[in-house]
């Protein structure tokens, strides 16, 4: 993908679509190589079943940072909807590194808090018997996931830990975390230990490099959906020969995906909107793709925009309706009629995602009223005609999510490529707000200057404290205490950019 930053859409889609598949070739690389992932995967979807027998007393957790921790909650969704569980009772939880805010925005800095992880698994686990826990961190990364299996193997009583992530344990994360003892790759390694006797799970099949590098929310991301699900559902062999037709249903409209990546980036590039304006979990999937474009791609929240109908109420989420944080939280239908429509203009694209399953009376009202005042209006719309061997509605769903996940995660990276965000495949308008992006910072840095990794870490140092003249106090300081005032300085609007001149 290095030259990505200079193909047009249509290539842009190859490119993408050969990184996807690599994922729908672990199952038969594994195979061949009769690796342990199918057993572990086995293993856990027994775990599941086991909790599933047992719910008063059982739960299953996923949790992770960002993207991880949306997808988390994605699942979550969709697998207490398919064994329709009372509220109270939800058998499946998730929870995301700086709570629900952080399924629209990002909040980067939780990532790096191993305490705060502990603490919210040991809250929302209060008086259960056995719990299943999965914590993701698909670079193997995040001290936030770190802590939550340190905490379960410090209980292995209750907790049987999972860890879910797309690189070889030696190649974990070995720096120092904030007020801790130990590291994720010690974690890591202490759950191969546990492995020994099938008391925590490592599952971490390589996945190769991501299309822009780090952009952990795309393949990344696809692979924690299909993982997890064709453990949930337990039925592993039926799952991946669905996404395999998926994949092929998906690419065969490349040249439409192609022409959606030129349409979004010609929007972005005259400062106009991409709006997306999604049904049911198609509508989070669109607030997903959007809000991550804001730490990917530098972009301004409104750069790219979400909306699903009946806003909270549909999202279902713990915390309820957060519209009272910002406009970032404007999330219904009803919202973008009454405060965006009014003013869009024809250079915006409106995207509707919607199944032959959702009120089409309703998305044609809509698009009624989009219509009198654009004609860029498209749609990624989902029947059952392709898929010829019946399955039951939730797969269905589960197969449309993915697919609608690939066309938005092209369009929207597609149209940062071609507005100049991406340098090669390097994600060059970055914040430094937490450690793993402090490190990245300094990686790209050293790729693009060739001065040595100390003069990177000064300059990027001096940028961060706005001075030539570095005192011992800042040099000396942890890399948390650096993010913590890189964050501090984006709250009063100055943001800290890492770019190339080339
Ligand atoms: C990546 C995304 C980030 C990551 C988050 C967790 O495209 O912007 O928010 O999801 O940093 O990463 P990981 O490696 O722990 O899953």
């Amino acid at each position: 993908s290095r030259d990505i930053d200079r193909v047009n859409g249509k290539q842009m889609v190859q490119i993408l679509r050969k990184c996807d598949v690599i994922m729908l070739l672990i199952r038969v690389f594994h195979r061949l190589y009769s690796s342990p992932v199918i057993q572990t995967m086995v293993d856990v979807a027994k775990r599941v079943e086991m909790m599933l027998r047992d719910p008063e007393e059982s739960l299953i957790v996923l949790s992770g940072c960002g993207t991880s921790g949306r997808i988390a909650f994605l699942l979550v969704t969709s697998f207490n909807e398919m064994v329709k569980a009372p509220k109270q009772k939800q058998i499946c939880s998730y929870i995301i590194a700086g709570g629900d805010r952080a399924m629209l925005t990002s909040q980067e800095a939780p990532e790096d808090d191993p305490a705060l992880g502990a603490r919210m698994l040991d809250k929302i686990c209060a008086g259960k018997k056995h719990v299943l826990f999965v914590g993701i961190s698909c670079g193997m990364s995040a001290p936030f996931v770190a802590g939550q299996l340190d905490f379960c193997l410090k209980h292995l009583d209750v907790f049987t830990p999972v860890l879910l992530g797309f690189n070889p344990v030696h190649m974990a994360r070995s720096e120092p975390m904030q007020d801790c003892s130990f590291h994720f790759k010690d974690v890591a390694e202490r759950m191969i230990a546990e492995q020994r006797h099938k008391k925590a799970f490592v599952l971490n099949p390589v996945l190769g490099a991501e299309a822009i590098s780090g952009s952990s929310r795309m393949k990344g991301g696809s692979a924690t959906k299909i993982i997890l699900e064709s453990i949930l559902l337990a039925g592993h062999e039926a799952a991946f020969r669905g996404k395999r037709m998926v994949y092929e249903t998906t690419y065969s409209h490349s040249d439409e995906l192609a022409a959606l990546i030129h349409q979004a980036g010609e929007s972005l590039q005259m400062k106009a909107h991409v709006y997306y304006i999604g049904w049911q979990t198609l509508g989070i999937i669109g607030l997903t793709d959007a809000s991550e474009c804001v730490p990917t791609f530098g972009a301004d929240f409104d750069d790219i925009r979400g909306f699903i109908n009946n806003g909270f109420r549909e999202m279902k989420n713990k915390e309820g309706d957060l519209s009272f944080l910002g406009p970032e939280f404007v999330i219904g239908h009803k919202d973008f009629v009454d405060t965006i429509l009014p003013s869009l203009s024809q250079n915006d694209v409106m995207l509707f995602l919607f199944t032959v399953n959702d009120d089409l009376h309703e998305v044609t009202a809509l698009a009624d009223q989009v219509r009198r005042r654009t004609s860029n209006l498209h749609a990624i719309a989902h029947d059952l005609e392709k898929f010829t061997i019946p399955v039951n509605s939730v797969v269905m769903r589960q197969r449309w999510e993915l697919s609608t996940k690939w066309c938005l995660n092209a369009i929207s990276t597609g149209a940062h490529v071609l507005k100049g965000k991406v340098y090669m495949n390097y994600m060059i308008d970055l914040r430094v707000t937490n450690s793993k992006l402090y490190r990245r910072a300094i990686n790209i840095l050293q790729r693009f200057t060739g001065c040595s990794k100390g003069e990177c870490e000064r300059a990027l140092l001096r940028a961060i404290y706005s001075t030539d003249d570095l005192s011992e106090d800042m040099t000396s300081a942890d890399v948390w205490k650096h993010t913590d005032v890189a964050n501090r300085r984006d709250q009063v609007r100055t943001r800290l950019f890492i770019f190339t001149i080339c």
